[in-house]
């Protein structure tokens, strides 16, 4: 989609105020006691995959509105991928939603990622809207369901889906239920648990020994009087009785206001129970906003829980992803500004002394734990975000360089200016 010579050229124009800013950040985490090699290689190696379903404006329930040059197909919505990946160098990663991106062709879909150095993270199920091809009708629920035949028809897409993901590599299964309630009386609390407790069973006994079952919680929406997991307790609850391949997902958007996500992180990390990340920001729920476009400093205190529970305890390697899909930006953009922002996030987590913050905490010295926090929030580490993106040939400047480059254009004129993204 576009010349790495110009990539090049638009880096080089760049250059100059981009090392000038460097050297200086350079000094300032020597200073530190801080190894910027060991940095760079940190903040590089991370890498977010992204959703299939975000390359396409979303909508509100009210209407949607089309970027134009949406991909309509799984091999479109890869290469959207690969040209994000391209430019950012930290997001070799696509996480699929089945039924809606099914391969034709695996080796056909799967050389088209390797070739763009892209992998497949976890796949994701859909038991919230009903097939065209199914008897069954997922109106009161799925795995949760009064009649066994459509737990069954439930418990059957979730293993197809695995298999799926089996043939692409896949390592995960990522399940989010719509089920639960909209009126007091609707349903019993604990029958809706036991069964998509037993549902969820028959879905686990299907993983690979090296696979991760990562349950999602969301405490609204669609149902609004409850949810069948509502919170990161009974997804937790779920996890720990199906066994050591279940964790617990969070996603950011799946919170009531004020809810303190970093104690969540800490929680589930503490006991090896948090299996992936859904980034996204909100101001009120699941607002699916841009990642750090509202609660900067929670992003950064979540990476500070992240990073600690990396080094401090033996929570498996997590499956990073954003889960968003808003209805005004062009989606490519809102990605690049997504993956800069939780790069950002955990550049500043990793320059945080956690040796004098625990040393602080000992001491019950509440002002100087809050300064060693943001001391490192207030540093500009956007010169040591993109030095590692450019030492790994991508953009200094991400954004710009896909404005530049004019690749929506270029899109529009290849798909059309009506081709919508699948799957929304
Ligand atoms: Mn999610």
């Amino acid at each position: 989609m576009f010349d790495r010579k110009k990539l090049k050229s638009l880096n080089e124009v760049m250059l100059l105020e981009h090392q000038r800013d460097w050297d200086f950040l350079v000094k300032k985490l020597i200073q530190k006691g801080l190894d910027t090699d060991t940095l760079l290689d940190q903040i590089g190696a991370f890498q977010i995959a992204i959703p299939s379903w975000a390359l396409g404006t979303g909508g509100t329930r009210f209407g949607r509105f089309p970027q134009g040059g949406e991909p309509s197909t799984l091999e479109d919505k890869i290469k959207d991928v690969g040209i994000i990946h391209a430019l950012n160098q930290s997001s070799g990663a696509i996480s699929l939603h089945i039924p809606w991106d099914i391969p034709k062709n695996y080796k056909a879909i799967e050389n088209l990622a390797n070739g763009l150095d892209i992998k497949f993270d976890a796949v994701n199920s859909n038991t919230f809207q009903d097939q065209i091809d199914s008897n069954h009708s997922y109106k009161f629920g799925s795995l949760c369901h009064v009649d066994v035949g459509v737990r069954k028809e439930a418990i059957r897409h979730n293993k197809e889906v695995i298999d799926h993901g089996i043939q692409l590599g896949s390592k995960a299964l990522t399940v989010w239920l719509a089920d639960g309630s909209s009126f007091a009386g609707q349903h019993s609390f604990r029958g809706a648990f036991q069964r998509t407790l037993e549902s969820l069973e028959e879905i686990y006994d299907h993983l690979p020994s090296d696979w991760k079952l990562l349950i999602e919680y969301k405490p609204f929406e669609p149902n609004f009087y409850s949810m069948v997991i509502p919170d990161w307790g009974t997804s937790h609850l779920l996890a720990s009785k199906l066994g050591d391949q279940a964790t617990t997902l969070v996603d950011l958007g799946h919170h009531l206001p004020n809810t303190n996500i970093e104690q969540i992180v800490a929680l589930l990390m503490h006991l090896n129970k948090l299996g992936g990340f859904h980034f996204n920001d909100s101001k009120y729920g699941d607002d699916d906003l841009t990642v750090g476009a509202i609660k900067p400093y929670q992003l950064f205190l979540i990476f500070c829980e992240l990073v600690q529970g990396m080094r401090e305890t033996s929570n498996p390697e997590l499956s990073w992803m954003i889960d968003a899909s808003h209805n005004l930006k062009d989606p490519m953009e809102d990605l690049l500004q997504s993956v800069e922002s939780i790069k950002i996030a955990y550049a500043r987590a990793l320059l945080v002394d956690y040796d004098r913050l625990k040393a602080t905490q000992s001491q019950n010295d509440v002002a100087a734990a809050q300064s060693i926090l943001q001391e490192a929030f207030r540093i500009d580490v956007r010169p040591l975000v993109k030095e590692s993106i450019y030492r790994r040939g991508g953009a200094i400047d991400a954004l710009g360089a896909y404005r530049s480059l004019d690749i929506r254009n270029q899109l529009m004129a290849a798909r059309g200016h009506d081709s919508k993204s699948t799957g929304l």
